[in-house]
């Protein structure tokens, strides 16, 4: 199918208005209805064409709003924007802030999906190529599940973009876009472009703005999609071309997009080292060992680091050693760790999972407690969730333990599979207890008071304290059921 089918041009022949198709002066071979027009045509160059492009962000709950705002904003359409060739028309719109305009006049739709939001991104890609348009889905889950995404796209493009999605687009310019777009290699992310948060409506996110500086992660925890999708080498940015970027975002304060920013030291302590002179603050991703190094941990608070989004995971070494992250995780070294990273002033996002096959209903309550004794400035409690593709799905898979694949209910708050030693409705109960109970308003006010003793700082404490809120609400909406997979009205 060609993208521009349908848009009339004129012809610069005085015969007048030919029903071809152009791209940037390649006529497609569409039955002229004057044989000789064709002829003629042919001979000309017509003006350039532009490829309208429209980039789409699904609606997903979980896009929870504070004061009206939703908490994040995210790098994914501005980065496909970057990689967009600056002669196409390119515009974005996120549906959890603004309403998509289906009617449009857009030659191609490219829509981006997790899991959770792929049920919504369908829907939209239906909507769209019922209007006759071309429709693209990427991201990670149509990577992991392209035959589903097939049905409801003229192309998928499977794994990362930064090669592919310029050579789709040249497709589409010379006639037509393939069925699938293979990232044939893992994008080096040197020279990777600014991202167009140009293109996002920046007033409608909390606007922390993300920057990645590597992608990749070495180790294969069997529960997550990071490793499939990005492949288990590390690929850094060059520490200049992160700071340039850091500069231009003008925000105080920055969300490092990295699985696992200090997975290599060397290149962490550069970073670190070349962010100190920002003066900003920054939250980033990591893993607990990185408090074995005390240069590390001297230099990620000096560079302005507020906190760490680290995986506890679980405080069963069986459980641990099942996922396969014995190699950074120590259950019996947690507490001690956990103190190294308060005496640096940095908080952290700890984030606790249920349901693994040792779980039992004492789960919760063991759980609860080691959070509130060590004080976890935001606690991430979610429920395992075996996201297509991972070590954990086949297994269930071949268990007979997926209890259903409702896409938009893999948001880690809702029980999807049969647990080993529990039944779902116990896994469920329990974690929405343990989510009650540390999300309460008092714990959470608690938590930040006790965070302003070691962080030092009221803004650090304040930062911890609206994740505390964030989290209650994310946990909130991914118990309400009644709300559709599309936003109120759409
Ligand atoms: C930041 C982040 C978030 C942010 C923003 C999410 C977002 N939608 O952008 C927040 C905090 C909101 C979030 C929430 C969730 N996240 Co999250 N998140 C991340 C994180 C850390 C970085 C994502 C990112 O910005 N990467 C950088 C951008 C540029 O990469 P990208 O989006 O993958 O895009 C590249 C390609 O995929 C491709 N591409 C993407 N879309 C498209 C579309 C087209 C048309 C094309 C051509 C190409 C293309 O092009 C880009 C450049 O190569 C990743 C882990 C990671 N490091 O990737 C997890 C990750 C994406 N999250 C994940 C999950 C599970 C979630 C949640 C469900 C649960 C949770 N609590 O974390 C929710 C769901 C939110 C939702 N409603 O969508 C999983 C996804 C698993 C899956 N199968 O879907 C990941 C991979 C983490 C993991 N450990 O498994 N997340
Ligand atoms: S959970 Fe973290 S450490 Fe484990 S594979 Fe995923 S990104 Fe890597």
């Amino acid at each position: 199918m060609n993208l521009l089918q349908g848009r009339r041009t004129r012809c610069r022949l005085p015969r007048g208005p030919a029903p071809f198709v152009v791209s940037r002066g390649v006529f497609v071979a569409v039955p002229c209805p004057k044989p000789a027009g064709l002829l003629e045509c042919n001979r000309i160059r017509l003006e350039e064409f532009p490829i309208k492009i429209l980039l789409i962000q699904p609606y997903h709950k979980s896009n929870v709003k504070t004061r009206g705002r939703v908490y994040m904003s995210q790098l994914t359409l501005p980065l496909l924007g970057a990689l967009t060739p600056a002669e196409h028309e390119v515009r974005a719109v996120d549906e959890n802030v603004e309403p998509i305009d289906f009617d449009r006049p857009v030659d191609l739709v490219a829509i981006t999906a997790l899991t959770p939001t792929a049920p919504r991104a369908y829907q939209v890609a239906d909507e769209f190529r019922r209007r006759g348009k071309t429709v693209v889905l990427g991201g990670v889950h149509p990577s992991l599940m392209p035959d589903e995404a097939a049905e409801h796209a003229d192309a998928v493009v499977i794994g990362e973009a930064e090669e592919s999605w310029p050579r789709l687009l040249a497709d589409a310019e010379g006639g037509g876009v393939k069925e699938r777009y293979v990232a044939e290699t893992k994008p080096d992310l040197a020279g990777l472009p600014m991202p167009r948060r140009d293109l996002m409506k920046e007033d409608a996110y909390l606007n922390i703005p993300k920057v990645e500086t590597s992608r990749g992660c070495p180790y294969r925890c069997s529960f997550c999609s990071t490793t499939i999708f990005y492949g288990p080498r590390m690929r850094f940015r060059p520490v200049e071309e992160v700071v340039a970027e850091v500069k231009a975002a003008r925000h105080r304060f920055v969300f490092f997009t990295d699985n696992n920013i200090t997975a290599n030291k060397k290149y962490a302590k550069r970073l670190f080292r070349a962010l100190e002179p920002l003066g900003i603050y920054w939250l980033s991703q990591g893993s607990i060992d990185m408090a074995d190094d005390p240069e590390l941990m001297d230099l990620a608070r000096r560079s302005g680091c507020a906190g760490m989004l680290v995986g506890f995971e679980s405080l069963s070494e069986e459980n641990i050693a099942g996922m396969g992250k014995g190699a950074s995780n120590r259950v019996d070294e947690y507490e001690e760790k956990i103190r190294i990273f308060h005496q640096h002033q940095i908080g952290l996002i700890g984030c606790f999972v249920f349901g693994f096959d040792g779980d039992d209903p004492g789960v919760f309550r063991k759980t609860v407690e080691f959070i509130e004794r060590n004080n976890i400035d935001t606690p991430q409690l979610t429920v395992l969730t075996p996201y297509p593709g991972t070590a954990v799905r086949a297994e269930m898979e071949a268990q007979g333990r997926i209890l259903h694949s409702q896409w938009e209910k893999y948001d880690v708050g809702n029980v999807v599979f049969e647990p080993k030693r529990m039944t779902p409705e116990e896994l469920q109960a329990g974690y929405n207890w343990a989510c009650r109970r540390v999300y309460s308003v008092s714990a959470t006010i608690k938590r930040s008071v006790r965070s302003l003793k070691y962080l030092k700082n009221p803004y650090r404490s304040f930062v911890f304290g609206r994740n505390g809120s964030i989290y209650r609400k994310l946990f909130q909406v991914s118990q309400q059921h009644d709300q559709g997979i599309a936003p109120a009205g759409a």
